[in-house]
């Protein structure tokens, strides 16, 4: 009776602590209608909350050390948002002006760390969400990393080397005074690949007068950069499917796969795909998407490179060049018959519609290379019916690697590619085993499930036990 009654004070003190008045810390209902509340015009954070809050709010349930500290509230707050000017001058002697983020979401684990993108549909609710899911994304990786995303409106495509230049000496004055390494780590995101990422760190350097390679990962392997970051989140996107379907007795070797982007997440996905011996038969930018029938080999994917990073040309102009590969204009390649989909492009780029045709055509997996590819009916619908490993889980070996560039600039070394890919590897696996862990549904594993209760935990455990 006695125990009872502190837990219903202890409650009752957890709820005044809240801005809600009378809030129940299990109420997921309650905790919904409060952010929908404090986060009003912003979609795709709420889209992202609400997926966790459905599985967190189940486990919390019989866990009141989270509830009772309003873990998981104080865990979709942001610490701090930076919301900065932009100016710049174009070609002409134009004056322009862009608007500049940072979301510094939650240092419990380490610094801040999350990637920058520059992208025209960049807005507070895309970086939240994005920041908000790297705070699980990070935790599963295991490694000393807090979670943080920013970028910019601004469109990097059809953009001189010169305007690119002075855009991003321009982001990084309204942002220098905020990072650092034991303070928030960037990185590349959509629109920030490693010439924007030398750009931001040149700048860095010559406002700081520091050669501090700790503070952005996805440098250059000449000054500071660490080999594999650039394969790594789509090789590691790989490596997690291969977990799911080893751990159904399934092989990856000969599966046709659809694959949704042309950038360095896709292109990779697609490569080490080939590399593994399934066949990814698509991929895709924002104009439309290319159908290889007899699938896209090393050779195929080392020239669609060429053309998207070298010469930053569309992926309309590959079809051009080849015979038997066909271009789709305006269209996303989910429609065409294959036994794995990775959406590697954007969110919500995988519709319930497109859900309902991959089940149709005997699709038997799902696996998110891009961040929220999948909308919420998507994801409902293909997480019961498929194996769907979900972005923070997946994606998760870009980050890894993010991190381990971190150690290497600390210890002023660096680890070989073998190395590396071996990390890599390792910690994909890991992340697979706590997705079992905290995912099993009696014989099944729900991955979703598993991915952010198994980040909440770790999280959760850091904020409990440095007090409120
Ligand atoms: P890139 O800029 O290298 O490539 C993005 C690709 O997606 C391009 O082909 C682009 O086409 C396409 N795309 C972007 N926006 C849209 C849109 N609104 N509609 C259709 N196509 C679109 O970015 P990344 O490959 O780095 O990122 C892809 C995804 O992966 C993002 O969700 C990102 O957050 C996520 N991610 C990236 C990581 C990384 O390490 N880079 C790590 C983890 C996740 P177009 O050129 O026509 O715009
Ligand atoms: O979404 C992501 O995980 C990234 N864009 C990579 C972040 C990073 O810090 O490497």
């Amino acid at each position: 009776m006695k125990v009872k009654k502190k837990t219903a004070t202890r409650r009752k003190a957890a709820s005044r602590a809240h801005q809600d008045g009378n809030y129940d810390p299990t109420d997921r209902r309650a905790f919904l209608k409060g952010v929908a509340r404090r986060n009003q015009g912003q979609p795709e954070f709420l889209q992202a909350v609400e997926e966790v809050a459905y599985d967190v709010f189940d486990y919390i349930g019989e866990q009141p050390k989270f509830s009772a500290k309003l873990v998981f509230e104080r865990m979709t707050e942001p610490d701090r948002v930076l919301i900065f000017s932009v100016a710049w001058e174009d070609d002409e002697g134009n004056t322009r002006i862009n608007r500049g983020y940072r979301v510094q979401f939650n240092n419990a684990l380490g610094p801040y760390k999350g990637g920058l993108r520059f992208h025209p549909s960049v807005n507070l609710s895309i970086i939240k969400f994005l920041a908000f899911e790297q705070t699980l994304k990070n935790a599963l990786t295991t490694l000393p990393l807090g979670s943080a995303k920013g970028g910019s409106d601004f469109n990097p495509h059809g953009k001189s080397d010169g305007e690119v230049l002075r855009f991003c000496k321009s982001f990084m004055l309204g942002l220098h005074r905020y990072i650092g390494p034991n303070l928030d780590v960037p990185a590349g995101d959509i629109g920030v690949g490693s010439r924007e990422v030398g750009y931001l760190f040149g700048q860095y350097k010559r406002l700081t007068g520091e050669h501090a390679g700790g503070t952005i990962t996805g440098k250059g392997i000449e000054y500071g950069g660490s080999l594999i970051r650039a394969e790594a989140t789509g090789f590691g996107t790989v490596y997690f499917a291969v977990r799911m379907l080893e751990h159904h007795n399934l092989d990856i070797r000969g599966k046709t796969c659809l694959v949704s982007g042309a950038g360095n997440v896709a292109l990779h996905c697609a490569l080490k795909l080939a590399q593994l011996g399934a066949r990814p038969v698509t991929l895709s930018d924002s104009s439309g998407f290319i159908h290889d029938p007899d699938g896209l080999d090393e050779e195929k994917i080392a020239a669609i490179k060429e053309l998207k990073e070298v010469r930053r040309g569309r992926i309309s102009e590959y079809a051009r060049s080849r015979r038997r590969v066909s271009f789709h204009a305006g269209a996303r390649p989910w429609g065409v018959k294959a036994d794995l989909a990775f959406p590697c492009a954007t969110q919500n780029e995988l519709e319930g519609k497109d859900a309902r045709t991959l089940l149709a055509n005997g699709c038997i997996g799902v696996v998110e290379g891009a961040n929220m590819p999948c909308t919420a009916e998507a994801q409902t619908l293909l997480r019961k019916k498929v194996l769907f490993g979900p972005a923070k889980a997946a994606n998760a070996g870009g980050v890894a690697v993010s991190g381990l560039e971190m150690t290497q600039n600390s210890m002023h070394y660096h680890w070989n590619e073998q190395e590396l890919d071996a990390k890599l590897q390792d910690i994909m696996t890991s992340i697979h085993g706590q997705c079992l862990e905290y995912g099993r549904r009696g014989r099944k594993t729900d991955y979703v499930r598993g991915a952010n209760i198994a980040g909440f935990v770790r999280v959760g455990r850091a904020m409990i036990a440095y007090g409120v």
